[in-house]
């Protein structure tokens, strides 16, 4: 039988970094890779107790970037995004407000989202450490930027803003598989080592992964799917495209400015999470972790 240990402190191994365990933690995760928003104050975090998301107004400038970015995109979607991205996206353009001539509140989408598959989006300053990012996964919580890219680079943003929250991420959480398969992987970095490179695989996959639908490549990676510039490339000649293994995937360097080099193609969503899987098996974890959906906590259970 398992056993819930109360308290993490007892556990041993010193090697496991903190981890958020209530909802209410994620207050603390919110470290910045870089700042990007010098109006924020990071030290004071918007916290999720009840808060709605704030609705922001923006200007016609601002829009006018949003209806190009969503424009060109959506051109390139049937082509180019997988089967279940499409999907999702229209059902955002059915229920939720998306289309180019408004920017969708977050408020509305993680609305939507909250009744598709439990997720829910929370604002965040910029591009987090993926630590923070990933643990807030456990909660099906979406740390999102509410601000969008400047105009003079629509087609491509080497940071998050709010065209890559909803058009790169938001369709992928709006899908049950999906947001299950999010949720688990976070479970599993939060309770590994910080040399697990976990942490790094999410680049390939959540941001920048393809695979093989139907006879042909599709992107499903949220970095791709909101940059125009980007997604044509990847799914061009010009880049490498090598198949999705977690252990090669895992120590391959990315490129946070520009395109990338190379790219991972999985066979299928079943595989790469099969894949994914017997890989995370592999790696030492002194305890696992299982998420209580009425508490909406983390509870440590003794590894068998
Ligand atoms: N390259 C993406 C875009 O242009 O939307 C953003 C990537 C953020 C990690
Ligand atoms: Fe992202």
């Amino acid at each position: 039988l398992k056993k819930v240990v109360q308290d993490v402190k007892t556990i041993r191994d010193e090697r496991v970094p903190w981890f958020p365990k209530k909802i209410r933690d994620l207050d603390k995760c919110h470290h910045l890779i870089a700042k990007y928003e010098p109006d924020l104050d990071h030290d004071h975090p918007v916290s999720l107790r009840g808060d709605p998301l704030p609705r922001v107004e923006y200007t016609a400038q601002e829009t006018a970037t949003w209806r190009e970015v969503y424009r060109k995109l959506s051109s390139l979607y049937p082509t180019h995004a997988c089967k279940q991205y499409l999907d999702a996206f229209q059902q955002l353009e059915k229920c939720c407000g998306y289309q180019e001539d408004s920017i969708p509140q977050l408020q509305d989408v993680s609305r939507f989202l909250k009744e598709r598959t439990g997720f829910q989006l929370r604002p965040a300053a910029g591009l987090l450490s993926p630590r923070d990012f990933l643990a807030s996964l456990a909660f099906r919580v979406f740390q999102s930027t509410q601000y969008i890219r400047h105009s003079s680079s629509p087609m491509h943003s080497p940071e998050p803003d709010c065209c890559h929250e909803l058009l790169g991420h938001v369709p992928m959480l709006a899908d049950k598989e999906f947001a299950q398969f999010s949720q688990v992987r976070s479970l599993v970095c939060n309770s590994s080592s910080n040399e697990f490179k976990g942490l790094d695989l999410y680049w390939f996959t959540i941001e920048f992964g393809l695979c093989k639908q139907s006879g042909s490549i599709k992107a499903y990676g949220a970095g791709l799917l909101s940059s125009y510039g980007e997604l044509v490339y990847a799914l061009s000649n010009k880049p490498e495209h090598k198949p999705f293994d977690p252990e090669l995937t895992a120590v391959h360097p990315y490129q946070d400015q520009t395109f990338q080099p190379v790219y991972f193609v999985a066979e299928n969503f079943e595989d790469a999470k099969a894949k994914l899987q017997k890989y995370a098996l592999k790696i030492k974890k002194p305890f696992s972790l299982h998420y209580d959906p009425f508490t909406c906590s983390i509870e440590v259970l003794n590894t068998p």
